[in-house]
Order: C-alpha cells, then sequence, then structure tokens
C-alpha cells in the first residue's frame, strides 16, 4: 500500500537500536524506527511517568494481570499482586527453565535497567567477543559508547558517608575482610541529581526505590542520551506500539509488516511497509524469536543454521545474605548500584552489591551475580504452537551458583552470616530462575558476518544483545552500545 520505499528500518528502540538510528540519521539517511511498546512520554494520574518498586501498577508489566516481580517473596511472603492487563515497561517473559525480563518502550532496557555501565576487562574480551579485534573497541567503540551513554563513577567521598549507601559500605566492607576485590561499579545516573535527592532539594527517584519500572528523574535513559540527539536529526521518525511480525523479500527491499497494538495489548490494524535495508534491533529475545520464526516459516529461508543458536544468560544468578544486627545495611537504599565484587579471574564471578529498597531495615545483603557459564540454548519454531521456544534448563545454573558460592559461602564463613531463604519462596535461596541479560541467538561471525550483516540476504542487519554469545564478564549494556557504533560505521561506510 505504501508507494514509498523507506531507506533504513530499525525494528526495536534499545541500544543496538538507538545507535543504528543516529547514526543512519546524522549520515543523511531517513530512518523509521519501530517499537512495540510505549514512548512513555506522558505522566499517568499521580503526576509520574513510571512507577516505583514498591507500588507496582498497570504501567509496571507488559500484559500481565499479576505482577512477576524478580524478588517474589519477602520474610517468607508472596508479594505479587493483581493489576489491569496494560502495555506496561517490564516483560517478564516465560520461557520452558527461565523467565527472561527485558523492557518495553522507546529507549528498550534502557527504561528499566539498574544503569551499571561497564567495560569488560580487556583481559577477558576475547571470551566475549572472540571475532572481533580488541584494540578498535577499546580504542575507539567503547570509549564512544561511554562517553555517549554518560558513565561516570560515584564521588568516593560522598559514597562513604551518605546513609543510601550504608548497604554498599557493608558489601564492600564483608568482600574485604573475605579478601575479595572490591570496585566501584560505573552507572549513567546523575550523581550530582542524586547529591540534591539526598539534600531534599528535588524530586527523589533513586532515593525513592525507583528502578524495576522506570527512573522519573536522575538515570540517564535512552531517552536523555541517544533518543534526544536522534530527535534533533529530524530524520527519524519513531512508531511506538508496533509490533514487527514478518520481513519478506520484496522488490526495491523488504516489506516489514506490524500490527498496530492497543494498551491492553490488542491488534487494531496491520500495515506494511517496504524498507531497502532493514536493521533487527529488537533485544536477544525479540531479535531472535523473529529470525527463528522467518527462516522456519519460509519467509526468510536462505538464513543460515546459526539462527537462534548460542543464547546464554549472561550467568546471572541472585542471591540474599542475613547480616547481624550489628551490620544493619539502612532503611534508606539507593535504588542505583555502585559496588561489586570483581572475582572473575579467580572464580568466574562478578557480584554486584544490589538494593532492596524496601523502606525498612532488613539486615540482609543482596547480590545479582554474573558468571562464567558453558551453558547455551537454541531457539526453535514451535509450529503447532505456533510460538518460538527456547530449550534452556534451569540445572544449567549450577555452574553459576558454584560461582557465585565460591564468594558467599567463604563472606558466609567469615562473618558467621547464612544465607536468605525467603526473597525467590519459601526456603529458596538462589534466585535461579531469570535473567536480566539476554544475550545471542543471532551470533556475529556466525548467523551474521563479522559487522553484523545478515548471511543469505543483503540488507539486512542484526544490531543488539543477540550478537554477543551469552556473556560479556559484566553488565552487558555498554558492549552492546559499542559493538553497535563499531558495525554501523562499517555499514554506513559500505552499504550506502
Ligand atoms: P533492548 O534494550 O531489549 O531493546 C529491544 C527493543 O525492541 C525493546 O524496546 C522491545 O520492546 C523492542 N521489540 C522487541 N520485539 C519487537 C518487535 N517484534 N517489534 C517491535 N519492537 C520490538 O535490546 N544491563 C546493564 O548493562 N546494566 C544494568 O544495570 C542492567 N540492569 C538491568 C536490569 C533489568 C531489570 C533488566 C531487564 C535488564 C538490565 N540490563 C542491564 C540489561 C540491558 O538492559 C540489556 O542488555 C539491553 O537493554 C539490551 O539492549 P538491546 O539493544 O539488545
Amino acid at each position: 500500500s505504501d508507494a514509498a520505499v523507506v531507506p533504513a528500518l530499525v525494528i526495536g528502540s534499545g541500544y543496538g537500536g538507538c545507535v543504528t538510528a543516529l547514526r543512519l540519521a546524522q549520515a543523511g539517511v531517513d530512518v523509521h524506527m519501530i517499537e512495540m511498546g510505549m514512548s512513555w512520554d506522558t505522566p499517568g494520574p499521580d503526576g509520574k511517568i513510571f512507577a516505583n518498586t514498591t507500588t507496582p501498577d498497570q504501567r509496571s508489566f507488559w500484559l500481565r494481570t499479576r505482577t512477576k516481580q524478580p524478588l517474589s517473596n519477602f520474610l517468607g511472603f508472596p508479594i505479587d499482586k493483581d493489576i489491569p492487563k496494560y502495555t506496561g515497561i517490564l516483560d517478564a517473559e516465560e520461557f520452558s527453565g527461565i523467565t527472561v525480563y527485558q523492557g518495553r518502550g522507546v529507549g528498550g532496557g534502557s527504561l528499566v535497567n539498574g544503569g551499571m555501565a561497564v567495560t569488560p576487562r580487556r583481559e577477558f574480551f576475547g571470551e566475549v567477543l572472540p571475532s572481533v579485534n580488541p584494540d578498535e573497541m577499546y580504542n575507539v567503540y567503547y570509549p564512544r559508547a561511554n562517553a555517549e551513554l554518560g558513565v561516570t563513577l560515584i564521588d568516593p567521598a560522598w559514597f562513604d558517608s551518605t546513609p543510601a549507601y550504608q548497604y554498599a559500605r557493608v558489601g564492600r566492607k564483608h568482600a574485604q575482610r573475605s579478601g575479595f576485590p572490591f570496585v566501584y561499579v560505573p552507572n549513567v545516573y546523575d550523581w550530582n541529581y542524586m547529591k540534591q535527592e539526598a539534600d531534599g532539594t528535588v524530586p527523589k527517584s533513586a532515593l525513592a526505590g525507583e528502578i524495576l519500572y522506570g527512573n522519573n528523574y536522575g538515570k540517564k535513559s535512552l531517552q536523555k542520551t541517544y533518543l534526544q540527539k536522534i530527535r534533533a536529526t529530524g530524520r527519524v521518525t519513531i512508531s511506538p506500539l508496533h509490533r514487527v511480525t514478518s520481513v519478506t523479500p520484496a522488490s526495491g527491499g523488504y516489506t516489514v509488516t506490524m500490527e498496530e497494538l492497543n494498551t491492553t495489548g490488542g491488534v487494531v490494524a496491520t500495515k506494511s511497509v517496504t524498507a531497502a535495508k532493514v536493521f533487527f534491533a529488537a533485544g536477544s529475545i525479540g531479535t531472535s524469536k523473529l529470525l527463528t520464526k522467518l527462516k522456519s516459516t519460509g519467509a526468510l529461508p536462505n538464513l543460515n543454521g546459526e539462527i537462534g543458536q548460542g543464547w546464554g544468560d549472561n550467568g546471572n544468578v541472585m542471591v540474599g545474605r542475613a547480616n547481624h544486627l550489628w551490620d544493619p545495611t539502612g532503611a534508606l537504599q539507593s535504588s542505583i548500584p555502585t559496588a561489586g565484587i570483581d572475582n572473575w579471574a579467580a572464580g568466574g564471578a562478578f557480584a554486584e552489591v544490589a538494593p532492596l529498597p524496601t523502606g525498612i531495615e532488613t539486615y540482609a545483603s543482596f547480590y545479582l551475580s554474573i558468571t562464567r557459564t558453558p551453558s547455551r540454548a537454541q531457539f526453535s519454531w514451535n509450529a503447532a504452537a505456533g510460538k518460538v521456544d527456547l530449550n534452556w534448563q534451569t540445572a544449567w545454573k549450577q555452574t553459576s551458583i558454584n560461582a557465585a558460592k565460591s564468594i558467599f559461602d567463604k563472606i558466609n564463613a567469615k562473618e558467621g552470616t547464612i544465607y536468605r531463604t525467603d526473597l525467590f519462596g519459601v526456603y529458596k535461596t538462589w534466585g535461579d530462575h531469570l535473567t536480566y541479560h539476554p544475550l545471542g541467538g543471532a551470533v556475529i561471525n556466525k548467523a551474521t558476518d563479522n559487522y553484523g550483516r545478515l548471511h543469505g540476504y543483503s540488507g539486512l542487519y542484526v544490531m543488539d544483545g543477540s550478537l554477543i554469545p551469552g556473556l560479556t564478564t559484566v553488565n552487558p549494556f555498554v558492549t552492546i552500545t559499542a559493538l553497535a557504533e563499531r558495525n554501523v560505521e562499517k555499514i554506513i561506510a559500505n552499504d550506502f
């Protein structure tokens, strides 16, 4: 129906999608960006765009009638509650064996994540992206990504003095008393804003428990970085609440079919656009699901056998520890994590000291660990059910649990403390049923060439976390951003 051919269409508006759209637009290419989630620019009845973690509401979850909070229990009591079905911000997408949390909206995962912005240590880069030249990444693209994202470190003097990081100081003390390397974790949060929150001179965000369901003020999500620059180019059209369902070859490029959604998830229209070039940036899960379906159903039969392979969970595992009464972690906890234990070299684990912003003293230390794990799953098309499956096995988390235990068993022994068993269920110690860091499914130099061009079709590209084969040794978004910066530069130079 559309006579005009769009020069470039980008599916998804997370890190990979935003880098792609910005650099194409700056090179003079008109871009159409399609995003299944909402635009998140309009306040709700409470005057805020985003809900906080203590009172989730319809804005909090993607098309669910009940919350599915990562920490499902507290003091043994289930804390999930009914909410109206809505195109909310956090998707808890369930596959057999694992729940994968993802952001939904213009800005993708940047809307919901903790803002931890970590560049992998160079000596481990070979296990992250073995086909990518580390010199160009560490000299050019990691610095570019860090600058564009606004990554900075907390002021150590403020860290040492503010009540809001008591929990992280306890984490540091316990790490150091057991001989583990403590590190500050860089973040995209505006630290000056957080200081003003603590002083009571601005509306609170990190100090009001905002994180998982969006952050109203201090976090520099993509809305405040790449997306602002994208809008300033005047060359990018963004269509929120549009979900791409198909991409097929057509004269002049590809026909991209999409469904327009209403805020309860209903399809209000089906549309198609012809695009000369299509960039898959729907996230590791979104891109892998689309490509697996399109290959299997004959829409893109020439995609190679690597599609859907090499998916990993970045070794995510969570755990809480119960401290003694002389180690309170604070009733006020900044929702922005900024401290960690780097035990990758010795034990294959990078453990972040995470907040439990409940508003009361819990005497708990809580950690999200990223661990080295060999397990990789694959996506496959389930024709009978008309959906894409992932063959992840819960038992595969044992390697990750062992890597985390090598830290926390030692800390518990030294401190005379025990694990919390009330955060993920009743008598369940390990948060081993989930990941925040889906990676892989269209791995670089396998499903694509070494710059994200899909094998089998010219003019189709992968630009997001699905390029990375399952592990980044640290939190992934800086690497996803840097890799997209590297690849889009090559693609603009050679393919346009
Ligand atoms: P992503 O940001 O997921 O963007 C993909 C976009 O595509 C989404 O907006 C989707 O709604 C959209 N989409 C999907 N399918 C379709 C479709 N068919 N049609 C149209 N649109 C579609 O991908 N990482 C860190 O580095 N540091 C952290 O502190 C951190 N904390 C996290 C906390 C939470 C709770 C979560 C969920 C994630 C966290 N992450 C963190 C992970 C990080 O957000 C994630 O790796 C990146 O967002 C992935 O970037 P992509 O560009 O691959």
